[in-house]
């Protein structure tokens, strides 16, 4: 196993992508809820959300160094580990993934100017202003590798001469059919879980606050963060739901063989129905029977095609060789279970504003959010693992195969290992770094600070 290059390069890969997406993720949403914050404590002349923003930017830019190591390690992998891939595809996804570079220094300028003006400006809104180009060049950075990932699920804009790839064109193939669902499910998904991350570490503050003897200023700024973040989420969880409907029907007309696998749908039928969970037994003639699930009617079917009695196609009309694996149901249903319960909690808290009883900051309140936090974290994994197991077998969706692409080095094993235990020491660093970042400025110190600054006069 250890000598399988192929299946080594999958596991190196997934690793690779696995971290890196948890950096690119907070990449992606964080910035935007920074400029939120921003700009409530200059509307409404609140000192508390221009810490917010000061405080939440310092950590991005940790996060963001962590992004951009991970980045690079996969930009290398890609043509370590897919040299085949690259050779066939890199004339069509050279440019998005040059541009994301081109994106990521155009955040990365901004940023740093950004952080170093706080205290520069007369007027606070023209500081404002440096951060959108920040929170553009997050969201292209995300666009433009997403183009590369639609591709791959969806290759278009070539033809096939003698076996090769001609007549490229790098524009048609960056707006493949896949594109757009792909595209708002990922920045959907990604505010969503940037919110509920930074809802999370509210909570747990004002959890611990007898602990920490947190002073009735941070109490409040902990919850005027948690009212901002998850209306926020309560937003973005309905918009990310939405969206994943439409990549559902995205799904159903293009690679029906990654539903059909998610549903566990085995033969062509209208009035299809969703399985939720359960496990799958030998019906003794070389297929399956789906055993303790709950089967809700015509759902699969409205899931597909919007219609009851849609026509959703089956694995059957696939080649055994040629089906994705089915395990692959596990992961779809535990994102949806999550995006759920996410929009659930979002949901209640934001009720609470409005219905007295519906205790806002009561103990099960903070603990639903404080969990809520690094579920969402696992949806986006289990969302992207599901999109790509779901790909499988093919690297180029009937194109090309994972076992085609990759390489031949018997080397990669080594590479596995010495990624894991650099990917183990970069987490472990991130999160000591980023905890001595915030223990040694506790919030209450720096309001005060702030206060002497006169930032309270704007
Ligand atoms: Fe990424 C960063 C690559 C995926 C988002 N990235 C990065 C980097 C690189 C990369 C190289 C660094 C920078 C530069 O440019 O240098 N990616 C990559 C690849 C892939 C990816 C190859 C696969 C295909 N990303 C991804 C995704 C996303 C992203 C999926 C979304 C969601 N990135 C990102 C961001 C960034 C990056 C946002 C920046 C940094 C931070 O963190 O912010
Ligand atoms: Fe998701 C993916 C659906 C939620 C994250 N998604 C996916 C898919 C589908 C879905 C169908 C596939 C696509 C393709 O392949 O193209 N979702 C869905 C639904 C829902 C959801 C229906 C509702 C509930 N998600 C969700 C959440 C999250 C997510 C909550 C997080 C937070 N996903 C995700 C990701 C992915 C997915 C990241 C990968 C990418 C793409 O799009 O693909």
């Amino acid at each position: 196993m250890f000598q399988d290059p192929v299946l080594m390069s999958r596991a190196l890969t997934a690793l690779t992508l696995g971290f890196h997406v948890i950096f690119a993720t907070l990449g992606v949403g964080v910035p935007l809820l920074i400029l939120l914050a921003e700009f409530l404590g200059i509307r409404k002349k609140d000192p508390k959300y221009t810490l917010m923003a000061r405080r939440w930017s310092r950590g991005y830019v940790v996060t963001v160094a962590v992004g951009v190591v991970t980045g690079t390690a996969i930009g290398l992998q890609l043509s370590l580990l897919w040299p085949n891939l690259m050779r066939v595809a890199g004339q069509t996804i050279a440019l998005p993934l040059f541009m994301e570079t081109f994106a990521f220094f155009f955040e990365a300028i901004f940023l740093g100017i950004y952080l170093y003006t706080w205290d520069r400006f007369k007027n606070p809104w023209h500081h404002m202003l440096l951060g959108i180009p920040v929170a553009v060049g997050a969201l292209f950075s995300g666009f433009f590798i997403t183009t590369v990932n639609s591709f791959m699920n969806q290759p278009v804009g070539f033809d096939i001469v003698d076996g090769r790839l001609a007549n490229v064109s790098p524009l048609e193939a960056m707006f493949s059919p896949a594109m757009p669902t792909k595209m708002a499910h990922v920045l959907t998904s990604a505010i969503l879980t940037s919110a509920f991350i930074l809802a999370a570490i509210a909570a747990v503050q004002l959890l611990r606050q007898r602990r920490n003897q947190l002073d009735k200023m941070s109490i409040e700024y902990h919850k005027k963060g948690l009212r901002l973040t998850m209306t926020v989420a309560l937003i973005f969880a309905i918009a990310t739901a939405l969206v994943g409907d439409f990549s559902g029907k995205y799904l159903a007309q293009y690679q029906p063989d990654k539903l059909a696998a998610a549903e566990w749908h085995f033969e062509t039928s209208s009035e299809a129905e969703l399985i939720l969970g359960g496990w799958l037994e030998d019906d003794g003639e070389g297929g399956y029977e789906v055993r303790g699930a709950l089967k809700i009617p015509y759902a699969l079917s409205i899931l597909a095609g919007g219609v009851p009695n849609y026509e959703v196609t089956g694995l059957d009309e696939f080649a055994k060789e040629d089906q994705p694996p089915l395990f692959v149901h596990y992961l779809f249903d535990a994102m949806v279970g999550i995006g759920m319960l996410l929009a659930l909690i979002s949901f209640l808290f934001v009720l609470g504003r409005y219905i007295k009883r519906l205790n806002q900051f009561s103990k099960p309140m903070l603990f639903a959010i404080a969990a809520g936090g690094p579920l969402a974290m696992a949806a986006i994994e289990f969302g992207w693992f599901f999109a790509e197991f779901g790909r499988q077998p093919w690297a180029l969706y009937e194109l090309m195969r994972t076992s085609d692409a990759a390489t031949t080095s018997a080397n990669v094993g080594w590479m596995l290992v010495a990624f894991a235990i650099l990917y183990a020491v970069l987490g472990t660093v991130t999160v000591l770094v980023l905890s001595r970042l915030f223990k040694e400025n506790p919030v209450g110190k720096e309001l005060k600070q702030s206060e002497h600054r006169g930032e309270a006069m704007f």
